[in-house]
């Protein structure tokens, strides 16, 4: 017989899922976002032309999720608050009374049933009109999100269980500014480098704001950290690592959590005359308003080798000047999505905090496993039989379960996602969630991997 993990007490059993790729539009008012922008100029980026207009439908039918979040075994589950719905005027001025009722109503709903509400601020999702101000490069963009922040804060606080300011930061900056994936899809380190600090800043003076208002909650980021792990042990190939890593997971983990920017990342930006401009008393508000809680993302880790090739020095700067991404031979691949399946690398991850970051009391934020055509695996009932999640969950959470064994403070675990959603430029193609979702009925089945959630939570672990 498989010997029984049991998890601490009061272990967070949950999922995440974010306004844009969940909501739809809706009709309480709400100003176009970065993404219906982008949707609308450039629908063929988006896979089989499929937009977030409508994705999820849960504005209609939050009640019905939430009975869904029960049987599926959730105590916790993370939301965002769409900014452009909260502030229709393009991000700023007046506030949204209809948005605000939309979400007291859904934080109201899951604590009436015993779902503890995460709530992350800024999951992607800029009003259009605040991009065109320069989006994260500008100040102004600064002040707009801090007056969002200071808002939600003082509207929401009595019903939040844990707030975050943002998710995954990184993500805009990469796809935003280098790698095309994200609005505004431009290549520019530099303007990069100044959106990556102007959220940092944002993090610190909402956490500022929160602070002031004495709520017993507490307030933290989440970010996507892949482990870096070098090709071998040679010195090139462990240099091009500890670069590979400072620009991918100090960056933002070093400031927002310490308070301090990574010494060898910001040597590399001077040298090449990268770096992001900023007041001295930016410094001192980023190191004085640190996260309290900090969720981990993992997906997959990555892999880097020192450059083999040369680089052209005459293109546009890009951190790839300094590594390469090695290709493993023999790593084991999620055939249906096409990352790679490494699940030591959450508990290498959750090790890294515990040592590095004063063991700050942290959860896995996100984590699981896209599969695309899942309906090929549905049985005759319309369900869909993904006994590969269920490994994939229970082969991460053996690793969770040894970490927090050797004393690390992990005191929960999301996966992504709840019911399958919306996913940017990849729209509906990959399904993650533990229900499935007819997109033209938008009726919802609850797949194996919901069952077996709702067994794992009510066990509080697995055999
Ligand atoms: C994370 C994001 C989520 C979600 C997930 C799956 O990085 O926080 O919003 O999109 O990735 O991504 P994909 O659908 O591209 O496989």
């Amino acid at each position: 017989m498989n010997k029984m993990l049991a998890f601490p007490k009061d272990f967070w059993w949950g999922s995440a899922w974010s306004a844009e790729q969940a909501e739809g539009r809706g009709e309480t008012g709400k100003a176009e976002t970065n993404w219906e922008h982008w949707f609308k100029t450039e629908p063929n980026r988006f896979y089989e032309g499929v937009g977030p207009e409508i994705t999820t439908d849960h504005i209609h039918r939050y009640k019905e999720d939430i009975q869904l979040l029960k049987e599926t075994g959730h105590n916790s589950f993370r939301i965002s608050i769409s900014w452009a719905r909260m502030f229709p005027n393009g991000g700023v001025g007046e506030v949204n009374d209809k948005a605000i009722s939309f979400y007291r109503d859904v934080l109201t709903e899951l604590n009436k049933n015993d779902i503890k509400p995460f709530v992350n601020l800024f999951h992607f999702d800029m009003p259009y009109a605040l991009e065109e101000k320069g989006g994260w490069t500008s100040r102004e963009v600064v002040e707009a999100y801090v007056t969002f922040a200071r808002t939600c804060f003082h509207e929401f606080g009595d019903l939040v269980y844990h707030w975050f300011t943002f998710n995954e930061p990184l993500g805009p900056i990469l796809g935003g500014y280098l790698e095309n994936f994200h609005y505004p899809n431009v290549v520019d380190f530099k303007k990069g480098a100044q959106a990556a600090f102007n959220t940092i800043l944002a993090h610190a003076k909402a956490i500022k704001a929160f602070k002031e208002l004495n709520l017993t909650s507490k307030i933290g980021v989440i970010l996507n950290l892949s482990p870096t792990y070098p090709r071998s042990q040679n010195k090139q190939d462990l240099e091009a690592a500890s670069i590979a890593d400072a620009f991918y997971v100090r960056s933002f983990l070093d400031p927002m959590v310490k308070g301090t920017f990574p010494k060898k990342l910001v040597d590399i930006l001077k040298n090449y005359n990268q770096m992001p401009s900023y007041e001295e008393v930016d410094l001192k508000i980023i190191a004085e308003n640190t996260s309290q809680i900090l969720g981990l993302n993992y997906y997959e880790p990555r892999r880097v080798q020192a450059r083999l090739t040369k680089i052209n020095e005459q293109g546009p700067f890009l951190p790839e000047w300094f590594f390469e991404l090695h290709d493993m031979p023999g790593k084991r691949m999620n055939i249906y999505r096409g990352w790679e399946i490494y699940e030591k690398g959450i508990y290498d991850l959750c090790i890294d905090i515990r040592d590095n970051y004063d063991n700050i009391e942290a959860f896995i934020s996100e984590n699981g496993m896209g599969v695309a055509n899942e309906t090929r695996f549905m049985n005759n009932d319309n369900q869909v039989n993904d006994s590969y999640r269920i490994d994939f969950i229970k082969d991460h959470l053996a690793y969770v379960h040894k970490a927090i064994q050797e004393g690390c403070r992990i005191k929960g675990y999301h996966l992504w996602t709840f019911i399958d959603c919306w996913s940017w430029i990849n729209a509906y193609k990959n399904r993650y969630g533990l229900v499935s979702l007819d997109l033209k009925s938008q009726e919802r089945t609850i797949k194996k991997s919901g069952e077996f959630y709702k067994k794992m939570s009510l066990a509080n672990g697995f055999e």
